[in-house]
């Protein structure tokens, strides 16, 4: 294994704070020490390291932008996106344990939650003493959630919820779940469902080859009977859970370049090394050519995201900008595993490296958070003002 050096041939790191750098290196320092050394063999036996979860909370990796009362650190969204880059260096698994928790749990309750449910959750959950899953996703709707089947009815002192969600990270270890569906009106309405609640399951999804160092599995509500108090009272419609994924996916457009770096870095490494012909690899235009555009992509991405976020502090970062740079910076990083694991020949599908699992955790990373064609229909959308989703 190499030692992580990760390029930066524009000299974007100018365009970082003091601050931001210190983050980064703290969780540079503890992906190295804590991530590195165990992910191979945690992806090889598809086990999420659970204990990793109150470390990244004393890390500050849950909540990073919520406000200091909460538990969060009050940090802005650069800060956000960098320490997405460097957890995701370590495996996209563990990146998406901070983006749920984060993105999807933590964001929608401080943002749409009553004072009391923000009180109640966001301080535990920023310590990683609770674990939050988010379900959108259903069996018969993925890429259009406004048909959503979930639905829950008022019984007057409680609701009752019924449906089932599926693909969700982290669902079968969570604590809690914030859980979109319709109400008797057809509205989507977002609750917050608590393990434990009669009538609620959560089993595993078994048989994945992609993202097996995270944990994915169902939500299943028979007649549950959920509090009234844990309705969010800030908002109504699909533009809620839509809302959240624009932080989400913002995330994962910095994410993914800390897997294209560890790609790169170790196809550059292995091809300075690598005799063939008597030359090192390196030396050959067929290699030279591959390294050349991938620290080009990078670099292009590495600027995206950084424009991105400067948007996003500002409050001026909208959907089809993070569309973009989502769908842009995940194909980047795929094209990048893809082509250094041919530059580490057979080498490169064995666990001595991280390619090949930051390769197959890709193809999830293309899917989740909307897939790569419904992000290219998000920017046709907003540049010809015509939806061409249905
Ligand atoms: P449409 O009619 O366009 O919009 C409905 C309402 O929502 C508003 N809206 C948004 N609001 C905030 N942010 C956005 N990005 C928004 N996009 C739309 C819109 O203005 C409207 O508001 P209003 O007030 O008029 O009602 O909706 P549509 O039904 O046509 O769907 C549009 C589409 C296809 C873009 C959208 O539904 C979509 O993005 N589909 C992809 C689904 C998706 O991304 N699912 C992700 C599930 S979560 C996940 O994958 C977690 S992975 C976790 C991990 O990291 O491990
Ligand atoms: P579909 O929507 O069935 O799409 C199938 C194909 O059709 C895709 O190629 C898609 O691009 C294409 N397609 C669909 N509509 C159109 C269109 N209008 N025009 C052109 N092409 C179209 N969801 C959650 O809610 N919470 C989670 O925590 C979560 N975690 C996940 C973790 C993993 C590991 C994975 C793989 C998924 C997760 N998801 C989660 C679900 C994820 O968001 C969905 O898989 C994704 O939105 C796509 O939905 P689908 O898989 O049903 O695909």
């Amino acid at each position: 294994m190499y030692k992580y050096t990760p390029p930066d041939y524009y000299l974007v790191d100018e365009l970082l704070t003091d601050e931001h750098k210190i983050i980064r290196s703290s969780i540079r320092d503890w992906v190295d020490r804590s991530v590195t050394p165990i992910i191979e063999g945690a992806a090889q036996n598809n086990e999420f390291p659970l204990y990793l979860f109150k470390e990244l909370g004393k890390l500050g990796a849950f909540g990073p932008f919520i406000p200091e009362e909460y538990g969060g650190a009050g940090l802005d969204y650069i800060s956000y996106g960098v320490i997405m880059t460097e957890l995701e260096r370590g495996d996209s698994g563990i990146r998406s344990a901070a983006s749920v928790q984060t993105s999807l749990v933590m964001y929608p309750i401080f943002r749409f939650g009553s004072e009391e449910q923000r009180r109640k959750y966001l301080p535990k959950l920023a310590t990683g003493e609770m674990v939050g899953c988010f379900g959108l996703t259903e069996p018969n709707h993925g890429s259009d959630p406004g048909s959503m089947e979930t639905k829950f009815s008022d019984e007057g002192d409680h609701f009752l919820l019924n449906g089932a969600k599926m693909w969700i990270t982290n669902s079968p270890i969570a604590d809690v779940a914030v859980i979109w569906a319709k109400d008797e009106e057809g509205k989507v309405r977002g609750l917050i469902v608590e393990k434990g609640m009669e009538g609620f399951s959560a089993p595993e999804t078994k048989g994945k080859w992609s993202l097996r160092a995270s944990i994915t599995g169902e939500l299943v509500f028979d007649n549950v009977k959920v509090p009234k108090e844990n309705l969010f009272p800030n908002v109504i419609g699909l533009k809620g859970p839509l809302s959240c994924l624009n932080s989400a996916r913002y995330g994962i457009a910095w994410g993914a370049i800390g897997a294209a770096m560890d790609c790169y870095n170790t196809a550059l490494n292995y091809s300075l090394e690598r005799k063939q012909f008597n030359k090192p690899i390196a030396s050959f235009q067929l290699q030279q050519k591959k390294l050349a555009e991938m620290v080009t992509e990078i670099t292009k991405a590495q600027l995206l995201a950084w424009r991105m976020g400067v948007l996003r502090n500002e409050e001026k970062a909208t959907p089809g900008i993070i569309s973009m740079a989502k769908r842009n910076n995940v194909e980047m990083a795929l094209k990048i595993a893809r082509d250094s694991r041919q530059i580490l020949g057979a080498m490169g599908i064995t666990d001595d490296f991280p390619i090949m699992r930051h390769m197959m955790n890709l193809e999830s990373v293309i899917t989740y958070e909307g897939t790569h064609d419904i992000h290219l229909l998000i920017t046709g959308m907003d540049i010809t003002g015509i939806p061409a989703f249905s």
